[in-house]
């Protein structure tokens, strides 16, 4: 994961995103309300984030690090922000800490076009696949107007599987595709929140998960072999100890 988070800083610092940072514990504001999260949104319930004694919480995703750049510093706005996140959540194949990185380019006429360009050149750099397929398929998120799901290529059958009942792969459903990660055009609520004026300025945001972008990358189908500590493991990918 360190190794990913230095690849993931490196690739988007060489095309002019800054490294930005933030608080674990948030508040309300910053991990929700800026975010045009409503006050009845299932993700602020009890039930899917933790709650500290005073109403602070420890962020659900790295989105509030943006909203506190924006509300302190004027755009152009260019940054990359990556940092654990925590949900309760807790399975096979969900762990209550993980890891996030997002992206925010604020600017005159940044355009959907310039979102698509951006994330898939990060992608094929990031897999070194000049040839990866990547997909844009239509989705929602309150903070994002339009948005969108980024789909990858299966990275095990890579589409082999689709429509062929003797080769089924579980890892993508025999769909051909995985999700990757979510993006959009920020919402003029979201900007007018932050102190930006919409008239003026307009931005793309991006999210992925960093655990499932280090296991697209090396084959790893079960992401407990990530936290489990097997030196075997660690090994594999000649890390020094
Ligand atoms: C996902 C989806 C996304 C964002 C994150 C964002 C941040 C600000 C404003 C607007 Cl400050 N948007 N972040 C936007 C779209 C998607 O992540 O699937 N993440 C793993």
């Amino acid at each position: 994961m360190s190794r990913t988070l230095e690849r993931v800083e490196r690739l988007f610092g060489s095309i002019g995103f800054v490294v930005a940072d933030g608080p674990e514990i948030e508040t309300d504001w910053h991990n929700f309300t800026a975010l045009n999260t409503p006050e009845n949104h299932p993700a602020r319930s009890m039930h899917d984030t933790f709650y500290l004694d005073g109403g602070l919480l420890l962020r659900t995703h790295t989105s509030p690090i943006q909203v506190r750049w924006m509300e302190s510093h004027p755009p152009p706005i260019k940054i990359i922000a990556p940092g654990r996140v925590y949900r309760v959540d807790s399975d096979a194949t969900h762990s209550p800490m993980f890891h996030q990185a997002e992206g925010l380019w604020i600017d005159r006429d940044v355009s959907f076009a310039d979102l698509k360009g951006v994330v898939a050149e990060f992608l094929r750099r990031f897999f070194e696949r000049d040839d990866l397929a990547v997909r844009f398929r239509p989705s929602f998120f309150p903070f994002t107007e339009p948005s969108a799901e980024v789909d990858l290529q299966c990275f095990v059958c890579r589409g082999a599987s689709v429509g062929d009942p003797e080769r089924p792969c579980r890892t993508c459903g025999s769909e051909g595709w995985i999700e990757w990660g979510g993006c959009g055009m920020v919402n003029p609520r979201v900007l007018i929140a932050c102190g930006v004026d919409p008239e003026v300025y307009s931005g793309f945001a991006f999210g992925m998960g960093l655990e499932r972008t280090l296991m697209f990358r090396h084959g790893i189908t079960d992401m407990r072999d990530l936290i489990e500590g097997d030196i075997r493991f660690t090994e594999a990918f000649g890390m020094e100890i």
